[in-house]
């Protein structure tokens, strides 16, 4: 466990809020743990919580701490990063094999089932997973559940354009609860992915129960879907930090 100061609470004077500092001290001890300090092929998630993962990336590869690494982005966002932080860069094309794969996440239950694409990552976020050998989320406190829906509300899932409307009616009809298609914060169109997709948020019935791994499963087997925002079984270890500057490795 780590230990933090514990006046990380104003946002003011360069201090961060104590909501970041959680984040950041998840981040830093999963690097710490799991980065090893040579030669390792990296895939670097999405998020506010990853963008703490690659300060310390660029500090610790700078002065010389951490080498021989390489970079898989999973976003564009994070991309920019990477390459303003002199970060290494590569891509599945020249590294299609990764070690490890470190990102952020919206709901984390006891079994570290994920739901992710809040942010309107998911698609190339599982598919950097899939590539990397040892899978690893980084989150605060307010993430952690002991169910998935008990804090989240929706499953976001990445349609592909043509294929919209049709799922934004099929989706409800099967799966229950509500569909909504995401628009851009200022509402003039919608949300465009990464790979110039829509999200459709799926806000699922939360009274009744549901079998993750099977939805999982029939959202991605429905035509138009890229791929969900259920990261069912995959994630090797979770990284809580909390207020008090402690952080959980599960
Ligand atoms: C991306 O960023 C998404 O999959 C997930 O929704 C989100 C987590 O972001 P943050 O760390 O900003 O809460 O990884």
């Amino acid at each position: 466990a780590m230990t933090l100061s514990q006046n990380g609470t104003g946002t003011g004077s360069g201090q961060l809020s104590a909501i970041e500092e959680a984040k950041k001290s998840a981040a830093i001890a999963c690097a710490k743990k799991h980065i090893p300090s040579s030669g390792c092929r990296l895939g670097v998630g999405s998020g506010s919580t990853v963008k703490h993962l690659v300060d310390y990336l660029a500090e610790n590869y700078a002065n010389g701490s951490i080498n021989n690494l390489v970079c898989v982005a999973t976003s564009y966002q994070t991309k920019r990063w990477l390459f303003e932080a002199n970060l290494p860069m590569s891509d599945l094309d020249l590294t299609p094999e990764l070690d490890v794969c470190i990102d952020g996440a919206d709901e984390v239950d006891k079994e570290f089932n994920l739901i992710k694409g809040g942010g309107g990552c998911l698609a190339r976020e599982k598919i950097v997973q899939t590539a990397a050998k040892k899978f690893y989320v980084i989150a605060d406190y307010t993430k952690q559940s002991a169910f998935l829906g008990e804090k989240y509300k929706y499953v976001p899932i990445e349609v592909l354009p043509f294929a919209a409307e049709p799922l934004l009616r099929w989706l409800p009809a099967r799966e229950g609860g509500s569909a909504e298609l995401r628009m851009a914060a200022r509402k003039c169109g919608p949300v465009i992915t990464d790979n110039n997709n829509y999200i459709i948020d799926w806000h699922f019935d939360k009274t009744t129960q549901h079998n993750w791994k099977e939805t999982q499963m029939r959202l991605n087997n429905t035509p138009g879907v890229v791929d969900c925002g259920l990261f069912v079984g995959v994630t090797d270890g979770v990284f809580f930090a909390y207020p008090d500057g402690s952080v959980q490795e599960l």
